[in-house]
């Protein structure tokens, strides 16, 4: 049997990570053997922890991205599994990356000596931010450059998934499928919440399907693309808090992405995905904000006490990337500060993504 490649794409905090998490449990669950391949502009990857925490076999291209290094997609995929390469491939692209059917899935298909089962190319919809793209208002938080990769991820899809139905209203459900199915006919769009699970059954049944998938192949702009997302500062960061006395992990994440929430209201600068895990003894806490409107959350508490722990933060923020150091240097220093805690920056990458090149572009 050949592995079946499941690539699941969508923009930043779209909810690709939880998809593949919940994915992964599910045909886990069928006995079948499962490897993840995550993906990041550099290294420290909020992701890798988060999956590797949860006990799945990860391997990660961590430097560029999954089309511009299509050899290190490769040769992560051929280092899954021990010895013998998993029944499923579930793979995340950066977020802010676009073209991935001629630049990922046709090298894929066409290049790649492996043989592949490949499904379905399904592109998760943020609501916080697809509604208000779609809509085309002023006010959607990014340029229409970042727009542009936004729209462009829907159309080469061969089909989208409304995530985070459990938090929307069914009118905006609603409307966001009609503004989805007539600005990009013949794409089918489900309705998912990666959170609770629901239409994960149709999501399933969809990813089965095999047939003239895959081939949504686009015209693309690369100077407007690379614009959009070089109007991105990137955030990779390791860092050790210490204490001589047990502190509230949770708490301090929460306070943390806070105060960086805060920061960005102040100064208008849009947040695509915020995210920070803190690891300590086999526990472990994820904090998110995926956009400024939405706020932050805890998404999974570690509900520990502890005298140290290994913090990791990843910003993909609309701002300049030297601001976007300084505001998480500082809030960093200051939500330890607060609680008597000491914090060491161990890493820290912070730049703009530059222009994409892909290995391959198949039309
Ligand atoms: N309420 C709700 N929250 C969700 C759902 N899916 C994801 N989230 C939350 O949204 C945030 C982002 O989810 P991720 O899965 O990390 O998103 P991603 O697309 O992998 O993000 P990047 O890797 O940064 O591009 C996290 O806080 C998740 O807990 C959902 O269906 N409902
Ligand atoms: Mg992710």
């Amino acid at each position: 049997m050949k592995p079946v490649y499941i690539m699941v794409g969508g923009f930043l905090g779209a909810g690709k990570t939880s998809t593949i998490s919940r994915l992964a449990r599910h045909y886990m669950g069928q006995g079948k053997k499962v490897g993840i391949v995550t993906n990041d502009q550099t290294t420290d990857l909020v992701d890798t922890q988060s999956l590797r925490s949860q006990g799945f076999d990860v391997g990660e291209v961590a430097g560029s991205c999954f089309c511009c290094n299509f050899n290190a997609l490769t040769s992560t995929v051929e280092h899954l599994g021990e010895g013998q390469l998993p029944d499923v491939i579930l793979a995340e692209p950066v977020g802010s990356c676009t073209d991935l059917v001629a630049t990922v899935i046709r090298p894929l298909t066409e290049v790649y000596g492996v043989p592949l089962d490949i499904a379905p190319y399904g592109v998760i919809l943020k609501p916080s931010h697809g509604l208000r793209i779609l809509r085309s208002e002023s006010t959607s938080g990014f340029s229409p450059k970042a727009n542009y990769i936004f729209r462009k991820q829907i159309e080469e899809a061969d089909f989208v998934v409304i995530n985070r139905v459990d938090e929307m209203t069914p009118s905006e459900v609603t409307e966001l499928q009609s503004l989805i199915e007539s600005e990009y006919p013949g794409r089918p769009v489900l309705r998912c919440s990666a959170k609770t699970g629901d239409g994960f059954t149709a999501l399933i049944e969809t990813l089965e399907q095999r047939g003239q998938f895959g081939r949504r192949v686009m015209e693309v702009d690369y100077d407007i693309y690379a614009a959009g997302e070089a109007e991105l500062g990137w955030l990779n960061s390791q860092v050790v808090v210490e204490s001589t006395q047990d502190f509230d992990l949770d708490a301090f994440l929460m306070d943390l992405i806070q105060r960086l929430h805060a920061r960005l209201l102040s100064s208008s600068a849009e947040a695509a995905h915020l995210k920070v895990i803190g690891l300590c003894d086999g526990s472990f806490a994820v904090a998110n904000l995926v956009s400024n409107a939405t706020g932050p959350e805890l998404s999974l508490a570690s509900n520990s006490s502890t005298l140290s722990a290994n913090v990791v933060v990843n910003a993909r923020v609309a701002t300049d990337p030297a601001e976007l150091e300084l505001l998480v240097r500082e809030e960093l220093a200051a939500a330890a500060a607060v609680i008597g805690i000491s914090q060491k920056v161990i890493s820290l990458q912070s730049f703009r993504p530059g222009r994409p090149v892909p290995t391959h572009r198949i039309m």
